[in-house]
């Protein structure tokens, strides 16, 4: 029987929050009491979410944001603290796959906005949010989300999986250096879910995930529940390490039949 997440009076930011697994988690955060703030470059979409959130009785703020921007990322999260007073959860959660090239046909400016975006926006995070919950007597968490691609080598994709394998390394410097003030951090794995970045996959026919079924894909609530339940002290064993959604253990966690 695990614990039920209890996010009342807790405080969220959720990166990539527009649209796909980031609004799903913000949707399912608000669902469980937090106050959610959620942030993606697109404005209008946030802004909708958000005001979708609060119509429903939830705890909502939007704020258009670039995470490869660490000036922004700074803004993100003292904005958050000055209107709810705590940080107690950040989902490092945008990022970035297309455009899908070999690396023979690859632009180098393209190549390294995908890196600014999945690695250096979830140091941003890590960097400005860190401090904020060692500083609190309760901690805090963070999740970064990473990729069965920060395990394998897939064609195409050169800038997502040396991107998400330095997250995941990421997630493990950070553990070493916050666990001990209090700061939980957390890499999630999703499995492949059904979203807009699945569809750039597919329009790429690329590599072997380009030919998934789309009904094999799950859905973005599920991810969602994930990350609620990393909030809880029954995910401390994955602490530093990827939790993985496509691992029987790490969906018996969260509900999921197999
Ligand atoms: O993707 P999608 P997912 N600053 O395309 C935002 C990982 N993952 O939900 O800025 C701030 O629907 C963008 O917003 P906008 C994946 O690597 C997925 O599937 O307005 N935000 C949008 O909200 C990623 O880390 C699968 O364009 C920025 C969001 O990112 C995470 O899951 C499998 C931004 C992308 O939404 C969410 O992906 C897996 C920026 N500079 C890992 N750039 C999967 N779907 O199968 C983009 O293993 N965003």
């Amino acid at each position: 029987m695990t614990t039920c997440p209890d996010l009342n009076n807790k405080t969220a930011v959720i990166t990539g929050a527009s649209r796909g697994i980031g609004e799903a988690t913000a949707r399912h955060l608000a669902s469980l009491g937090a106050h959610v703030v959620l942030a993606a470059r697109s404005a209008d979409a946030i802004n909708r979410i958000a005001a979708e959130i609060l119509d429903a009785g939830g705890k909502a703020h939007a704020l258009a944001t670039d995470v490869a921007d660490d000036n922004a990322v700074a803004k993100l999260i003292a904005t958050t603290v000055d209107a709810t007073g705590r940080l107690d959860l950040l989902v490092n959660n945008a990022g970035l796959i297309d455009p899908i090239f070999r690396i023979a046909d690859s632009d180098p400016t393209a190549w390294g906005n995908i890196i600014d975006v999945n690695i250096k926006g979830v140091y941003h995070g890590l960097r400005h949010a860190m401090p904020v919950m060692a500083g609190q007597d309760s901690g805090g968490t963070i999740v970064n989300i990473s990729s069965g691609a920060a395990n394998s080598a897939l064609e195409g994709w050169s800038h997502y999986c040396a991107s998400k394998a330095a997250v995941q390394r990421l997630t493990g410097v950070a553990h070493k250096e916050a666990h001990g003030s209090g700061v939980r951090v957390f890499g999630l794995s999703p499995g492949t879910v059904a979203t807009e970045m699945q569809r750039q996959i597919r329009a790429s026919g690329i590599n072997p995930v380009s030919q998934i079924p789309w009904e094999s894909h799950i859905t973005p609530d599920w991810v969602a529940k994930a990350i609620a339940f990393l909030t809880t002290p029954d995910a401390d064993k994955w602490l530093g390490t990827d939790f993985s959604l496509k691992v029987e253990e790490g969906r018996a966690a969260v509900g999921m039949a197999s």
